[in-house]
């Protein structure tokens, strides 16, 4: 199994594929840097740029995820032990009395397989439960995903919050969510919005000027 086919297989959501070629490739002495950064990676940029193009669809996207999530599962032991150096750090949760969580997890899937170490802390997750998970964790991103627009004003909260804190200006706020807009993301004070995931990747990497 090369690079190549892993690629395919997590493009193609074939989950058992991806397993059985990220557990040959280590066997074959590719190294897990190489898996991720050869393979898992560019094969979640494809599918990115397949739902950007229209190409692919919400369960394409998710099945795909899930494929890269079983190498990722794989791989991680062995990046740790590497101590391979995330792209950053996001906390990501869905906002207080909002119980959606597909977009939530898909986003967080997405930033994983772009390379960030991410921490995700659930759905219905109350104002002093981001605000501690951000004292805690001392991410670079908080992503908040709200569904239903009356808990998308919780959002704002926790951007007061953390402001209240002294914790506003150590973390970029992101947040989406099917009646998220942009406008309201600009207006409540975060940082970036994005309308999925795929875009999500990129608007985490542009706020943390990381390149490529
Ligand atoms: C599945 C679903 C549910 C499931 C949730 C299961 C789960 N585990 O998530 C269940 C059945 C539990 C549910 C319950 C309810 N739901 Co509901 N649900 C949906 C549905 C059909 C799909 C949502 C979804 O998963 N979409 C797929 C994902 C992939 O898309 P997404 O969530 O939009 O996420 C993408 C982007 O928004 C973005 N994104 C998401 N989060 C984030 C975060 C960041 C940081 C960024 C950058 C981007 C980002 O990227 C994602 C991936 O591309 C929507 C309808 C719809 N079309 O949206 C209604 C919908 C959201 N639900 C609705 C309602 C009203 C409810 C209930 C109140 C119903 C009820 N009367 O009980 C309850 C509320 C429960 C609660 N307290 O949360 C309404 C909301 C209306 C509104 N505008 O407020 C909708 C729009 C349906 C409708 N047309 O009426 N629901």
């Amino acid at each position: 199994m090369d690079l190549n086919a892993i690629r395919t297989a997590v493009i193609e959501g074939n989950a058992l594929a991806v397993e059985n070629g990220v557990k040959e490739a280590l066997e074959a002495k590719i190294s897990a840097e190489s898996i991720l950064i050869e393979a898992l990676v560019p094969a979640m940029d494809e599918v990115g740029k397949r739902f950007e193009a229209g190409d692919f669809f919400v369960p394409e996207m998710l099945i795909a995820a899930r494929a890269m999530k079983t190498g990722i599962a794989l791989l991680r032991p062995l990046l740790a032990e590497l101590g391979v150096e995330p792209v950053g750090k996001v906390v990501i949760g869905t906002v207080k009395g909002d119980l959606h969580d597909i977009g939530k997890n898909l986003v967080g899937l997405m930033l994983e397989g772009a390379g960030f170490e991410v921490i995700d802390v659930g759905t219905d997750v109350s104002i002093e439960t981001f605000v501690e998970a951000v004292q805690r964790e001392e991410p670079h991103l908080l992503g908040m995903s709200a569904l239903l627009t009356t808990t998308m004003p919780s959002a704002a909260e926790v951007i007061k919050a953390l402001s209240d804190a002294g914790l506003r200006d150590k973390v970029k706020v992101l947040f989406g969510g099917a009646p998220v807009t942009e406008a309201f993301t600009e207006q409540i004070g975060a940082d970036g919005y994005a309308p999925d995931a795929a875009a999500a990747v990129t608007k985490a990497k542009d706020l943390l000027g990381v390149t490529n």
